[in-house]
C-alpha cells in the first residue's frame, strides 16, 4: 500500500497474535518469555494489552483477529533528527569532496548549505512538498513512525515558514508523527555574509522575530543551532536557547560535530533535549549532559559522508550512562541517506554500539530525543498503536542486513499503512 493513502488505510484493531516481541523494546503487561508467542491488543487505534498469547484477558477474545505469522515485532522506528524539506541536490558537491576538498573548504566556497538554500527560497511551498514526500515514503516504508524535521534552508521568515508548513503538511497527509525543528541558526544567510556584525545582527532577526512569529503559528516545536566554527559561536547559540526558554520551547544542540565549542555544555545549561553529533565532544560535556538528561544523537551517515576519522566518545558515553539515539541526519550535503536501519548497522560498525543499543538508539532513545517518551518507541500498552512486523527471526537482523527492508506490516497511527 502506499503510504499516501493512509486516510484509506484499514483499522488496526483487534488482537495481534503470535509476534515474537524484540527484547527490550516492549513493556508488557503480563511478562513473556523469550520463545513465547505474543500478542497485542489494539482498540480505538491505542494499544491496550501486551503479554504472551496463551494469557490474553477473556474480555478482548470476542475481538477480531489478526495472525502475526510468528514474526518479529517492534515499536515503529524513530528518526530524531532530519532536515528532510529542502529545495534541490548537492551531487556536484559530493563529487568536489571526492576531489579533496573539505566540507568547510566547500562552504567557505559558497556550496554547502548556502547552494541548498538558495534552492528551497526558489522552491513554492508545493514544490518543497513534492520533492520531501517521496523521502518521507521511502523512510516509512521500513517502519519510521515519528521523525523530526528542521528547517534552517530558508533563512528567512517566509522561507522558514515554509519548511515547517511543508513538515506540518506531510505529517498530516501521511499520519505520521512529526516533530518540528526550527534551524533559523543553521548558517548565516548570503545577505548577512561580509557586513560588519552581520552575524549578530541575523541572530538578533532570529531570536526576535522569526522564532517568535512561527511559534505563535505553532510551527515550532523545539529550537536547534548549528554551534560551529563555520556557524554560530557559543554566545550566539546562548542567545537563542534564551529566546526559546522565554518562548517556553524545548532547545537542542549540533554540537562539537567538527570542534570541541563547548556547545553541549552549554546545551545541558539550558536543559536540552539532545546534542547531536558530537565527534569532538569532551568528558565534561559528557558529564553535563549525563547531569541533565540530553540524550547523544549519534549521526553515522554524516561521519561516513564526510570521511571523519574522529569518533564520538562512545565508551565514555556509555561509561556516563547518557542515552543514545542514532539518527540518519538526512540532509543534501552530509547524509543523503533515507534508510534509518542502515544507520544502526553503521553505528555498529563504525561507532562500535551493541546491537541492542543501536536498536534502542532507532526507538527508544530517539523517542526520548524527542520528547515523545511517553508515547513513542516502546510497545507498552496506553500509546498509540506504532508498530512493525518484520520478516526477520531475531532482533539483531534489524542491525545486521543493510541494503534489504525486512519489513512485512507496518502499524501507523492505529492503521495498517503497509
Ligand atoms: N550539520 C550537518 O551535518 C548538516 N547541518 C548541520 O548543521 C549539514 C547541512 C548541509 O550541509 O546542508
Ligand atoms: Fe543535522
Amino acid at each position: 500500500m502506499n503510504n499516501a493513502d493512509r486516510i484509506t488505510a484499514p483499522s488496526a484493531d483487534g488482537v495481534w497474535e503470535n509476534l515474537h516481541l524484540a527484547p527490550g523494546l516492549a513493556s508488557a503487561d503480563v511478562a513473556v518469555a523469550e520463545g513465547v508467542p505474543a500478542s497485542l491488543v489494539v482498540q480505538g487505534g491505542v494499544l491496550r494489552w501486551v503479554g504472551p498469547s496463551a494469557a490474553l484477558p477473556a474480555a478482548y477474545a470476542p475481538l477480531a483477529r489478526h495472525d502475526g505469522g510468528g514474526l518479529l515485532a517492534t515499536p515503529g522506528l524513530v528518526d530524531c533528527h532530519t532536515h528532510l524539506v529542502y529545495g534541490g541536490q548537492r551531487a556536484g558537491e559530493f563529487a568536489m569532496r571526492l576531489a579533496g576538498a573539505s566540507y568547510e573548504e566547500v562552504a567557505r566556497a559558497g556550496g554547502g548549505i548556502v547552494s541548498s538554500v538558495r534552492a528551497t527560497r526558489a522552491a513554492s511551498e508545493d514544490e518543497l512538498y513534492a520533492a520531501a514526500l517521496p523521502r518521507l515514503q521511502t523512510l516509512l516504508a521500513e517502519g519510521v513512525c515519528a521523525i523530526e524535521i528542521k528547517s534552517g534552508y530558508g533563512l528567512a521568515l517566509e522561507h522558514e515558514r515554509k519548511q515547517l508548513r511543508v513538515a506540518r503538511r506531510l505529517g498530516e497527509r501521511l499520519g505520521v508523527t512529526v516533530r518540528t525543528t526550527f534551524l533559523g541558526a543553521h548558517a548565516l544567510p548570503p545577505e548577512y555574509a561580509g557586513k560588519p556584525q552581520g552575524s549578530q545582527d541575523y541572530i538578533d532577526l532570529v531570536c526576535n522575530q522569526m522564532l517568535p512569529a512561527l511559534a505563535a503559528e505553532g510551527l515550532v516545536d523545539a529550537v536547534d543551532v548549528f554551534c560551529e566554527r563555520i556557524a554560530f559561536s557559543l554566545g550566539e547559540t546562548e542567545q537563542v536557547f534564551q529566546a526559546a526558554q522565554r518562548l517556553g520551547i524545548p532547545v537542542k544542540l549540533h554540537a562539537e560535530q567538527l570542534s570541541d565549542m563547548g556547545g553541549s555544555r552549554l546545551a545541558a545549561r539550558y536543559g536540552a533535549m539532545s546534542c547531536d553529533h558530537i565527534e569532538h565532544l569532551s568528558q565534561d560535556g559528557i558529564e553535563a549532559m549525563q547531569a541533565a538528561g540530553t540524550v547523544a544523537v549519534l549521526l553515522p551517515g554524516a561521519y561516513y559522508t564526510l570521511r571523519d576519522t574522529q569518533l564520538p566518545p562512545i565508551a565514555q558515553l556509555r561509561a556516563a550512562g547518557v542515552p543514545m539515539a542514532v539518527s540518519t541526519d538526512h540532509n543534501p550535503g552530509t547524509s543523503p541517506a533515507l534508510s534509518l536501519l542502515l544507520m544502526a548497522n553503521m553505528a555498529c560498525t563504525l561507532f562500535r554500539l551493541t546491537v541492542p543499543e543501536a536498536l534502542a538508539g532507532i526507538t527508544t532513545h530517539a523517542a526520548r530525543a524527542l520528547g515523545l517518551a511517553d508515547t513513542h518507541g516502546l510497545i507498552a500498552a496506553g500509546r498509540p498503536a506504532n508498530f512493525v512486523l518484520w520478516q526477520l527471526r531475531e532482533a539483531a537482523e534489524l542491525a545486521y542486513w543493510f541494503g534489504h527492508n525486512p519489513a512485512r506490516t507496518i502499524v501507523r497511527q492505529g492503521r495498517i499503512v503497509q
